[in-house]
Parts: structure tokens; C-alpha cells; sequence
């Protein structure tokens, strides 16, 4: 536990630490989940490329939106932030039909009330990225919902802002990874007013964990696409004939090499650094 911080949550792989009255760290495990299950076996590093991911996308988007970022910690697993009053919804960018987005498409036509283009395969890229807000479920999944019902919840001017600063932040993040070989087909933002009600990008941002990366040479729509990080380990988890009930099956030595070569990979593409300078000095991802 780190110093001086008092544990106040869990979630499927990260702790969240409270560090004085307004400060909170966020510290990355390298838990993995496939299939919305923990598996018993972790992934070396998986933390500290993910927190660096992030770090790495609060400082290159600090000119589109303020963060909560404070400090990268010698760890590179450990994000110092301000803490924030959250919204109440998620902010999910997609760029790409896939997961609950392609599932409401084939059963209405739409995502989140928003008409798109008959004739969409699964995995095709949208005419333009759409704002697909969603509930934050206490347990289990999250619900899209409509512009409307989210308005509601946040009202109607800050709704207006922070769909129009999620699709920027979308935009120059997709388009950054895509000079690097990798599709943002969606990603998920979390949203919260600082203490002087400045709206403030919060949580983590643009990591394999929050975002769908798909290798952009192996795209091919009309079915699910590959995770770039995670699908060594799905592979061999649907190969065991596993329910994907809990507990999840242990994970061999190359699948865990493997899956963690990807992470490596994602990092070093989109930072453009070698993730051993990372380690050396994680503070380099700020610039
Ligand atoms: C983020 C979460 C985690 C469990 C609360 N800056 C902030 N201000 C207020 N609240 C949060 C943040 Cl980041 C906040 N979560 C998600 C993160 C472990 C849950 F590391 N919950």
C-alpha cells in the first residue's frame, strides 16, 4: 500500500488511493481480464504500459482539455491526480461499428438514438465518429443511452461540451494512431468539474483498457477484428472450451510473453519511445 494513502477503491485492475483532502492516486495492477473475467495470471508490466499510455495522452491533449493529472510516480504505475466531482456518464467515442454499438445497430439501425447508414458490416468504419453516451452501471455492464436522456443527467450545456470535446479528443487521437499503424475504432472518456467547476478529463484515457486497438494492416470488416493486446489470451482461453464464468483458466508462459510483447508493442508505437526508457524514467512519456 502506498505511504500515505488510504485505500478507498477497487476496480476490476485498478486501486484507487486517497491522497489528502483533494488529491487521489491511481495505481495500475497488471491484473488482465478477458471476457469480463480476472484471470489468476498476471501480465508483467501491463500496469506500468498502461499508465504510461495515459500519461502520455494527458500531456499531449492538455491544450484540447484541462486534466486531473499531478504527477507521474517513479513507479510507472501510479498516477497522481486532482480529485474531481465525476459525471455521471460515460463518454464514449466510436469511430468504428464493434461491441454494444454494432449490437444496437443490427437490432435498431441506430446507436444511442443516432441513424446510421443501412447496409453497415460489423467492424466498418462510421461516415463520421459519433458521441455514444452510456450509463455507469454499479455492477456489470453499461447502458448506451440516447443524447437526450444524457443531457438530462449532466444538462443540456454541459452535455453540448463535453460531446464536442470528446470528438476532439477522439480525432486527434485516432488520427496520431493511425500514422502509427493502429485504428481507435471507440474509446471511452470520463469527464469531471474541478473544484473551480472547470470541466476536466479524468481517469484513464486512451489505454488498450478503455479503447479498442485494432492492428490497422489486419483490418478487415465484415466480422470482430483481433485486440491488438488481448487476443493471444482470448485465443487461448476460447481454445480450453472455458464458459468465460469465473474463475478464468491460468495462462502459460508464452501466452503471457505474448500477450505482454503486444502491450510493449502498443506503447512503443504510439509513445514512439522504447518502453525501457520508460522504465528507466517514466516522466519521459510527459515530455
Ligand atoms: C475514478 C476508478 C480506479 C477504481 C473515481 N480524478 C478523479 N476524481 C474523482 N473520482 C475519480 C477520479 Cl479519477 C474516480 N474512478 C474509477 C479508478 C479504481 C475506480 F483506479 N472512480
Amino acid at each position: 500500500m502506498p505511504e500515505g494513502a488510504v485505500h478507498i477503491g477497487s476496480g476490476k485492475v485498478r486501486e484507487l488511493y486517497a491522497l489528502g483532502d483533494d488529491g487521489l492516486l491511481l495505481v495500475a495492477s497488471d491484473r488482465i481480464s478477458t471476457f469480463d473475467v480476472i484471470l489468476p495470471t498476471e501480465i508483467p508490466d501491463k500496469g506500468r504500459v498502461l499508465t504510461g499510455l495515459s500519461a502520455f495522452w494527458f500531456s499531449r491533449t492538455r491544450e484540447l482539455v484541462p486534466n486531473h493529472l499531478v504527477a507521474l510516480r517513479d513507479d510507472g504505475r501510479s498516477l497522481e491526480c486532482r480529485r474531481l466531482e465525476m459525471l455521471p456518464i460515460e463518454c464514449v467515442v466510436r469511430g468504428y461499428l464493434s461491441g454494444s454499438g454494432w449490437k444496437d445497430y443490427l437490432r435498431t439501425g441506430s446507436v444511442c438514438g443516432q441513424a446510421l447508414p443501412p447496409g453497415l458490416r460489423e467492424s466498418d468504419r462510421l461516415p463520421e465518429p459519433i458521441f455514444t453516451p452510456a450509463t455507469k452501471a454499479q455492477s456489470g455492464h453499461d447502458e448506451n443511452i440516447d443524447a437526450a436522456a444524457a443531457a438530462r443527467l449532466v444538462g443540456p450545456e454541459l452535455y453540448a461540451r463535453v460531446e464536442q470535446v470528446a470528438l476532439s479528443l477522439y480525432a486527434f487521437a485516432a488520427a496520431h494512431a493511425r500514422s502509427r499503424g493502429i485504428l481507435l475504432a471507440d474509446t471511452k472518456f470520463e469527464f469531471g468539474l474541478d473544484a473551480d467547476g472547470t470541466l476536466t478529463l479524468g481517469d484513464e484515457v486512451l489505454t488498450p483498457d478503455s479503447s479498442r486497438f485494432w492492428e490497422a494492416a489486419a483490418y478487415e470488416p465484415g466480422g470482430p477484428q483481433a485486440s491488438y493486446d488481448k487476443q493471444f489470451a482470448r485465443d487461448y482461453c476460447e481454445g480450453l472450451g472455458w464458459d468465460k464464468t469465473a474463475p478464468g483458466p491460468e495462462l502459460p508462459d508464452d501466452v503471457v510473453a505474448g500477450t505482454r510483447a503486444r502491450y510493449v508493442e502498443a506503447f512503443e508505437l504510439l509513445t514512439g519511445l522504447s518502453f525501457g526508457e520508460y522504465i528507466a524514467d517514466p516522466r519521459v512519456v510527459l515530455r
